[in-house]
């Protein structure tokens, strides 16, 4: 008696412990334990050699372990069928898989990696730096004079904990560190976010990406400057596109010039990206001022060079007509997900 019920103990702790590893697990597991001459029906023959006395409280305990035994067949029956040869035998192999969805680059993303390779055929190197930056390197190096108006409060993010930083205006301070460190010939490309004070709108954006460009050397002239900015247009916009320079201001350039391209979308009858005028502006540029050079400890009357800088978003717009700014930052799947070729 007491061996037989240890006999069931022992059952108990193997059927729980029971796997399914194979398709046929549930059946073997079967004829094991719940077949004609299985282990369930033996111990049940068992009975007639229990005392009366025990046999109601015996009769129990086996009625137990034999609901215990077909639970278990039941679970490993469910376990195989979902991943059993059954299964994978009636499987179409050659139904096409479930597709699942991929992702695209980010428009702005896609056009500042193709202005920054245009000019990476040119010979120019990529240079990066912080987004929060000191007041010399954004401003005093690029002769911004004190009282110039990008430094106000009203434009210009400071950080509270110390008044001389400030989140970058432009990458202009990239180029900063690089003259820092580098003696000419300098020839980079600043890929970089850069944030200004300005209420958000669909023209304005407190934050947007710029790409600016130095080259300094021997000799660099302002026909450098042209021929270099015209082979960007052209590797950018199609061989189609025309230019024009206009005498422009900025602070850290003289002479300057502003750059339009002829207007793409009405290739110039006229419309309202040009506003009626049949050219577009794209970028600004100059030859590198004096002063600038002489903060670096560069000799202006034995080396000169020319910078520019345009925004990202700006040739966005000009490429996938997209004429809010705001749909840049707000991250929609249903706007990121229309810009799936390459520019
Ligand atoms: C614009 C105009 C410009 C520069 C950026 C520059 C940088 C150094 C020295 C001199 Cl280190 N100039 N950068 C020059 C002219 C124009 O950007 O409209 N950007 C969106």
């Amino acid at each position: 008696m007491e061996e037989l019920l240890q006999q069931i103990e022992q059952h108990k702790a193997d059927i729980a412990a029971y796997e399914p590893d194979s398709a046929d697990t549930a059946e073997t597991f079967r004829i094991k334990y719940l077949g004609t001459k299985g282990i369930v029906k033996a111990i049940m023959g068992e009975m007639k050699n229990v005392p009366n006395e025990q046999k109601k409280n015996f009769g129990q305990l086996l009625n137990e372990f034999k609901k215990f035994t077909e639970e278990k067949y039941e679970l490993l029956k469910a376990a195989t069928e979902n991943t059993g040869a059954a299964s994978h035998a009636s499987f179409d192999w050659t139904l096409p898989g479930d597709p699942f969805p991929v992702g695209t680059r980010h428009p702005i993303t896609m056009v500042r990696n193709k202005i920054v390779s245009i000019f990476q055929h040119l010979g120019f190197a990529i240079a990066e730096g912080p987004e929060i930056e000191d007041d010399w390197h954004n401003f005093g190096a690029m002769n911004l004079p004190a009282d110039h108006p990008a430094r106000d409060m009203q434009d210009t993010f400071y950080i509270n904990q110390n008044p001389d930083w400030l989140l970058r205006t432009h990458t202009s301070s990239v180029q900063a560190r690089v003259m820092e460190k580098q003696k000419p010939p300098i020839r980079v490309i600043c890929p970089g976010r850069v944030y200004r004070n300005e209420t958000i709108s669909a023209r304005a954006h407190c934050f947007f990406h710029q790409i600016e460009g130095l080259c300094i050397d021997e000799h660099v002239s302002f026909a450098d400057l042209k021929q270099t900015l015209y082979y960007f247009v052209q590797e950018m916009f199609g061989k189609d596109v025309k230019v024009r320079f206009r005498p422009s201001y900025f602070p850290f350039t003289e002479p300057s010039a502003e750059m339009d391209i002829s207007c793409l979308i009405c290739e110039g009858s006229g419309c309202n990206v040009c506003k009626h005028t049949g050219w577009v502006e794209i970028l600004g540029s100059g030859m590198v001022h004096p002063k600038v050079l002489e903060n670096f400890g560069i000799d202006p009357n034995k080396h000169t060079g020319f910078a520019f800088g345009m925004g990202v978003e700006r040739v966005c717009q000009l490429k996938f007509r997209v004429n809010d700014l705001r749909l840049y930052s707000q991250n929609d799947i249903r706007f990121l997900q229309q810009f799936t070729s390459s520019v």
